[in-house]
């Protein structure tokens, strides 16, 4: 079925973790660092429709590694399909030494580990360990803390790493650490702490332990719909959804398009839509308040790749160009996108005609 693989079962990893901890900044740190002769297969999924990660990821230009990205929902919910599809084609294209799996943050692991687990997969993928990111500060906050995700991200992890440690208070990590250590069975194979997901290659090749059961098994029950229709397979890999072709300058699509109230939105400009990098930013890091935030642009000289997540920001460069696009998912309640959007435009670089 899968001819030519240079490794079968392929080994596969999870990094899992809320909103925001920082699994694609580890994943990219790991990738980076992985031996040489390896080709790597990484599949992200997004929950909003406009998916950032396999921007933030192919920003290297490391020709060693292949991304895919599934947007517009949870896996765990009724992706299942997407999922056989998205992985199929990619172990197919990149013929991985490693395939590493970026669930979304809002996403529970249990019904993606069954699956990969499943018999649909037991002979090409070889599940090692599971390891999830946490910024301890979501610990502190009820909302996130009680929410039957975030819990069992954490109770279905192998390895436990705290990052941020830069910005987070040492009480609230030992607070945290102690949670992890004294109240969670089976034990974690390791509770680490660390900055900018910086994760030992080792750890990948643990043993995992594959009686961790969820607490809450009906979670994020299959709800969502799947974004889009059945997939071209050929166009999943390593082409970015949702297609960029068909961009006018000036005329960003909208997802979701309608002005109703909702909680996340986001945007898709053309290529040769040019920003003002300081009215951009200020806008994005303004005054409202937002769970994530993230996007690519192409500003007056560079293209660069902005993160929020809370009131934290940061901007880098990035060598993809496909596009300009944003994605904005809040807290909670629901806004309507039209003033959002408004301000976005007036941050463009108008040409002058002809
Ligand atoms: N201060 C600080 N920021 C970090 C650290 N690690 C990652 N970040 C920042 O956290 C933000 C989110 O990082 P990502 O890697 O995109 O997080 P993620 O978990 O993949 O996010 P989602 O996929 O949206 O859930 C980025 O701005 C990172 O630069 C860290 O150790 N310290
Ligand atoms: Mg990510």
């Amino acid at each position: 079925m899968y001819p030519d693989l240079p490794i079968r079962p392929i080994p596969t990893n999870l990094i899992t973790g809320f909103l925001g901890v920082g699994k694609t900044t580890a994943i990219r740190d790991l990738a980076a660092r992985r031996p040489p002769h390896e080709r790597w297969a990484i599949l992200v999924n997004e929950y909003g429709e406009v998916g950032l990660d396999q921007a933030m990821l192919e920003g290297s230009g490391d020709p060693g590694l292949a991304v895919s990205e599934i947007a517009g929902g949870c896996f765990c919910c009724s992706m299942e399909m997407p999922l056989d599809w998205t992985l199929d084609a990619l172990i197919r294209a990149a013929k991985p030494h490693r395939l590493v799996i970026e669930p979304t943050g809002l996403g529970h692991p249990a019904r993606v580990l069954d699956h990969l687990r499943s018999p649909r997969f037991r002979e090409i993928l070889d599940v090692r360990t599971t390891i999830c990111l946490a910024d301890p500060r979501d610990f502190e906050n009820p909302r996130i803390s009680k929410s039957p995700v975030f819990q069992d991200q954490l109770h279905l992890a192998d390895i436990v790493v705290i990052n941020k440690t830069d910005v987070v208070p040492p009480e609230v990590i030992a607070q945290f650490r102690q949670h992890i250590e004294q109240d969670l069975f089976p034990a974690k194979l390791l509770v680490a702490t660390t900055q900018q997901g910086r994760l030992n290659h080792e750890w990948l090749d643990w043993r995992a332990n594959e009686v961790r059961t969820p607490l809450f098994p009906e979670a994020h029950p299959a709800v969502e719909q799947v974004a889009s229709s059945e997939p071209n397979l050929i166009s999943l890999v390593p082409s970015i959804a949702p297609a960029s072709q068909q961009l006018i300058p000036g005329q960003p699509i909208r997802f979701p398009e309608s002005n109703t109230p909702s909680d996340r939105c986001g945007w898709i400009f053309s290529p040769d839509d040019v920003f003002q990098r300081d009215p951009l930013l200020d806008m994005l890091g303004g005054g409202f308040s937002v769970s994530r935030s993230k996007g690519v642009f192409r500003v007056e000289d560079d293209w660069i790749l902005f993160n929020r997540v809370g009131w934290e920001m940061s901007v880098e460069s990035t060598s993809y160009r496909r596009d300009s696009r944003l994605e904005v998912i809040l807290d909670h309640a629901s806004r309507r996108w039209d003033e959002f959007q408004y301000e976005l435009m007036r941050c463009l670089i108008m040409k002058s005609p002809g």
